[in-house]
């Protein structure tokens, strides 16, 4: 026997329990929900305004208490943006922000810098939270609204001076929305110091324009800025195939001209950078990296003025049990929040090349004030270097 049809009216109290129950990415795929798409975009609208709103008045609250105390040239802002489903392998960066913040403030490590900068002070250091991009897109915003969301967050952040956003990532699709706002903002391009194991400049990786793999293709073809100095990329086919190789990317000798002429310095720092033992939480695993003390050096040697700045790619579901890698997220996070205070004051040593594994080339620049050595000898022009070895300050290499 025949089950019997049922009516019109079950059907629908079946279908709302359902969508009661998954929210309205199913309601969507349903694609039978006979609902005015008007209806739903004013619906997210009114989301996205409620988002924005939060983020513009945690702002301007910090920006009113910073002028009122007066004298703050700079104050690094962090922003989270807890996004993870561009991602090409792992989503796990969505849940990046959160673990940062409590490691910047764990009680284990003290909140000073290595400059002494103290962390407490909403002079070097101010919060406006999250974006609410998961909220977001379950309301079913899609990514050209949500990347537009981004970057209006980023620019509510900048119209509050002295307020210079520090973007807590996520992967690294965020970089675009970002560095679009800092640009817009600004009104013209920057130029970007780049720190991670992938150039991510594939036009278009696995049909998604804004894959974490393609973050720089985008920034650099909507001329966001003009220079992209990438340190230890180790794919080199990825250089071969993409048309933004001669565009995008300098060497060494351009380091110290990073800012020059332009509205100043972006610092993008993935994860990933870092050799896996110092940071193992990360979706891409790429052995070979830079040491954290590496990066560090990097940034002390940036005499530019950073205008913003992103850490992503932190995976807290590959993190050790502990939290290293959400600890070493958050000392990087740390030393460019005093990047932002005191630029001027260090010139010392590092040399880098961006070129290939294991394809030694000479070294193009060494500044004239400061001794180095490689492999316990002086280090001159024209000596070789393989992609990824850093050449030392002679006192640093025989300790
Ligand atoms: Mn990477």
């Amino acid at each position: 026997m025949r089950a019997p049809i049922p009516s019109h009216r079950s059907i629908a109290n079946c279908y709302m329990s359902v969508i009661g129950k998954r929210g309205i990415h199913y309601l969507q795929k349903l694609k039978t929900a006979n609902i005015p798409p008007e209806l739903l975009e004013k619906g997210q609208n009114r989301v996205i305004d409620a988002s924005l709103t939060l983020i513009r008045e945690r702002a301007k609250l910090k920006g009113e208490l910073l002028r009122a105390l007066g004298g703050v040239k700079a104050s690094t802002t962090l922003l989270g943006v807890p996004l993870g489903h561009n991602s090409s392998f792992l989503q796990g960066p969505a849940f990046a922000p959160p673990r940062i913040r409590e490691a910047i403030w764990c009680g284990s490590t003290n909140s000073s810098t290595e400059e002494g900068k103290e962390l407490n002070d909403p002079r070097v250091l101010t919060d406006v939270g999250d974006v609410p991009v998961q909220e977001i897109r379950d309301c079913g915003v899609d990514d050209d609204r949500l990347m537009n969301v981004i970057s209006e967050s980023v620019k509510l952040v900048m119209e509050e001076d002295p307020l210079r956003p520090l973007v807590l990532g996520g992967d690294h699709s965020i970089s675009f929305p970002v560095v679009r706002a800092v640009s817009e903002k600004l009104g013209g391009p920057v130029d970007i110091l780049h720190l991670d194991a992938h150039p991510d400049i594939y036009h278009c990786f696995e049909g998604n324009k804004y894959s974490h793999a393609s973050s720089f293709a985008r920034i650099m073809e909507g001329g966001y800025a003009r220079r992209l100095l990438q340190l230890r990329e180790t794919i080199s086919v990825q250089l071969i195939v993409s048309k933004y190789m001669t565009a995008s990317i300098v060497f060494t000798q351009d380091f110290e001209k990073l800012g020059e002429g332009v509205k100043g310095v972006y610092i993008s720092i993935d994860v990933d950078c870092l050799d896996p033992a110092f940071a193992p939480g990360v979706s891409h695993i790429e052995p070979g990296g830079l040491s954290f003390r590496n990066v560090l050096d990097i940034l002390h040697n940036l005499q530019a003025d950073v205008v913003a700045a992103d850490v992503v790619e932190f995976n807290p579901q590959r993190d050790t049990v502990d939290g290293m890698t959400a600890m070493v997220a958050a000392k990087l996070f740390e030393q460019m929040a005093s990047q932002h205070q005191n630029l001027l004051e260090r010139k010392a040593a590092i040399i880098m090349t961006t070129v290939p594994y294991a394809n030694p080339v000479p070294i193009l620049y060494v500044p004239n004030n400061v001794e180095y050595c490689h492999a316990g000898r002086s280090v001159e022009l024209g000596d070789s270097c393989v992609h990824g070895s850093f050449l030392f300050h002679k006192e640093r290499a025989f300790i």
